[in-house]
């Protein structure tokens, strides 16, 4: 299925790409877990959509408190900052469990189909093991986390996009080169990694991120398309030159893009 291409892996980031955590998930625990601690901090959609520009949790509050509290001290906050963090993420795993969040269009379809073919599967995210293990399990499969020869996250690589360092991590831990893969990502953060992981990139927008610069990405969809609901191209390198104007991503689309990808690089 993968022939004549030496697309060896799919990348995949998680928030905001495999399924839409952010607006009613991420930030509803947030806010329940600033309320149970009793604070009055609120982060209503607008504002966490200015706030999603910092990558991470923590790094989130840390801005949040700074702008807000003229006495703040980044080390005084820190444990406070962790309580509320913990709390948050377990309130995001009690919202999984409840099956409040869902994957996005052609996610499990395309996951499924690459398990099938020779295709190698990883993860590259900002966001913490617990979270991502808690999405896969619920969403997927109770398998699903092993379907993924490397699942890196910020417990393994704590310099957060738009450093490379996660993308670079999971390249040396497969022992591949980022031409030999193709990336999945949902943000301007998460583009500017994989750029500068040199590996060629899929972007599908959503409603925090459809405004930003994706310029560099070999793709931009509007997300990955299913038969019966196809996915818009938005843009990327190879838009104009990609031959399939509607329809759903599948191996075989993307071992095609992945070739145009690697004309381009001639
Ligand atoms: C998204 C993030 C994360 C999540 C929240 O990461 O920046 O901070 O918003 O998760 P990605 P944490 O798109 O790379 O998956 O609270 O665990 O940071
Ligand atoms: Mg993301």
């Amino acid at each position: 299925m993968n022939n004549n291409s030496n697309l060896k892996a799919l990348i995949f980031d998680v928030d905001g790409t495999l399924a839409d955590t952010e607006r009613d998930g991420h930030r509803v625990a947030f806010n329940q877990a600033f309320a149970d601690a009793g604070l009055d901090w609120h982060w209503g959609v607008d504002l966490y959509g200015d706030l999603l520009r910092i990558s991470g949790g923590k790094e989130r509050m840390h801005r949040y408190l700074a702008e807000r509290d003229h006495n703040y001290e980044r080390d005084h906050a820190d444990s406070l900052i962790v309580n509320l963090h913990g709390a948050k993420n377990q309130l995001y795993s009690e919202m999984l469990q409840q099956g409040m969040i869902s994957l996005r269009p052609g996610i499990k379809r395309l996951l499924t189909e690459a398990l099938d073919s020779d295709l190698r599967l990883a993860i590259a995210t900002t966001t913490s093991r617990v979270n991502v293990i808690a999405l896969l399990e619920n969403t997927l499969h109770p398998e699903a986390p092993s379907w993924f020869e490397v699942i890196a996250t910020a417990d393994e690589v704590p310099d957060k996009k738009p450093s490379p360092a996660v993308y670079d991590y999971v390249l040396e831990q497969m022992d591949l080169e980022g031409s030999q893969t193709l990336a999945f990502e949902d943000s301007e953060n998460g583009l500017s990694a994989t750029h500068q992981a040199a590996i060629p990139t899929v972007v599908t927008v959503n409603d925090y991120t459809r405004n930003g610069d994706y310029s560099e990405a070999l793709l931009v969809l509007s997300d990955l398309g299913e038969p019966d609901c196809p996915f818009e191209i938005l843009g990327g390198r190879a838009a104009g030159s990609f031959s399939v104007r509607n329809g759903y991503v599948t191996v075989d689309l993307l071992s095609k893009l992945h070739r145009l990808g690697q004309e381009y690089e001639k």
